[in-house]
């Protein structure tokens, strides 16, 4: 078999999603997600004048050596853009090889490991109040593991917190970035309360989680973790800004609440001390940022011999092709997690028509050959790209600060 061609289609059915499509002699083709939040047109690009000139004429099925080929074949490793454009190509020869051979990806690794994979979802309000309101409806939809984010009393706008009706949206497709602001005493002062009163509301059964974006210090997060020690989380999230792997040990000496994180990393050298010092719980990477399938098994093997455990990135700005490749990791490996799931909205699942589906808190595979998506190209046709921003975060005095 060979590679005939590959193409990206970019579109924006409700956000910004980048998607390449290679194709074979054979008539068969594969999907992979090569979206970067607020950085699309750089993966883009990256693909179309870097990537795709190499991948043509190659056999689809020699997964490693293009791998190898596209990372150690640049000189210039490594970094977000790099490895989303890697991890899409190496998706879509996966979802080739389970075509060409009429198996789900899940059999290519390894096949099953369990029968269901626990999620976890977002609940997020304005207030406290408001953010019980929205626990009780995911708890009523089905899901046993919430991720709870509030507005803090005092701080206008916050990462996590939706505008009010809407699903949780952070990258803007209109105009430049907006700027949110940031107090940590603030922070500090009312996170504890909001996990005592979501833990005393829901009872024990219900599996919590908390994602501190990155903004706190070693020392923040060190007394953070002991304090919500007493609401039994599943796991505590981006405490600090992880690009100083050692500040988690400061963390850990002090704390027993489970850490993760990960979702900005793109190689297993990102995490590698992280996980050799169990530095860490959950390991956050995700299928298209890290790379691909293929050094995402990789990631996922360094982390069972440490006894940490895979909690892929999944929020809506990965595309269901993304997820796809997530849930057959997940499926295939022992150390898996959980997965993080916010669902689509319905013009999403439209443009990518998939097999996989929620059930009552997990969510299961089907047996369809490949990763189990496809892409209605005519709908995406009719939403087009939107230049779009992240936000950038200031501490009240102008502070440019971690969003
Ligand atoms: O900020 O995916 O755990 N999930 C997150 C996400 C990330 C966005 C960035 O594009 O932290 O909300
Ligand atoms: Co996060």
């Amino acid at each position: 078999m060979k590679i005939t061609n590959a193409r990206l289609i970019v579109c924006s059915p409700g956000r910004n999603f980048v998607t390449i499509k290679i194709e074979t002699d054979e008539g068969i083709y594969g999907l992979g997600d090569a979206t970067l939040n607020g950085r699309e047109g750089a993966v883009a690009s990256y693909l179309q004048d870097h990537l795709i000139p190499c991948l043509i004429g190659r056999n689809p099925f020699d997964i490693e050596d293009i791998w190898q080929y596209f990372y150690k074949g640049a000189y210039w490793r490594r970094g977000p853009v790099t490895m989303s454009a890697i991890g899409a190509i190496d998706m879509a020869l996966w979802d080739i090889k389970g075509k060409a051979l009429q198996t789900p990806v899940y059999n290519l690794l390894g096949g099953k490991s369990r029968q269901r994979m626990l999620c976890y979802t977002h609940a997020n309000g304005r207030t406290l109040d408001d953010t019980l309101e929205k626990v009780a409806e995911k708890m009523e939809m089905g899901f046993e593991a919430i991720r709870v984010q509030s507005g803090v009393p005092g701080l206008e706008k916050i990462y996590g917190v939706a505008e009010k009706g809407k699903a949780y949206e952070p990258a803007i497709r209109d105009g430049l970035p907006y700027e949110e602001t940031w107090d940590t005493a603030k922070y500090l002062r009312f996170v504890p309360k909001l996990l005592e009163k979501v833990r005393d509301t829901f009872g024990e059964d219900l599996h919590l989680l908390h994602d501190s974006h990155h903004r706190l210090t070693p020392v923040e997060a060190a007394r953070l973790g002991k304090e919500l020690e007493a609401y039994d989380l599943f796991w505590l999230e981006d405490t600090i800004a992880a690009e100083l792997q050692q500040g988690f040990r400061l963390i850990r000496q002090h704390t027993t609440t489970p850490l993760a994180v990960g979702e900005v990393f793109n190689t297993i050298f990102d995490c590698q001390q992280l996980i050799t010092e169990q530095l860490i719980d959950y390991i956050r990477m995700t299928v298209s940022h890290g790379g691909g399938i293929t050094p995402m098994q990789k990631i996922a093997s360094l982390a069972e011999l440490y006894q940490v455990k895979t909690g892929c990135h999944g929020a809506s700005d990965m595309s269901p092709i993304c997820l796809a490749a997530c849930l057959h990791l997940n499926l295939s490996i022992n150390n898996f997690g959980i997965q993080e799931y916010m669902g689509y909205p319905d013009l999403t699942e439209e443009v990518f028509p998939h097999g996989y589906y929620f059930e009552r808190g997990f969510l299961y595979l089907t047996d369809q050959p490949g990763l189990g998506v496809d892409i209605d190209e005519d709908l995406a046709a009719k939403h087009p790209y939107q230049q779009a921003y992240l936000p950038v975060n200031r501490l009240t005095d102008g502070t440019l600060y971690n969003w």
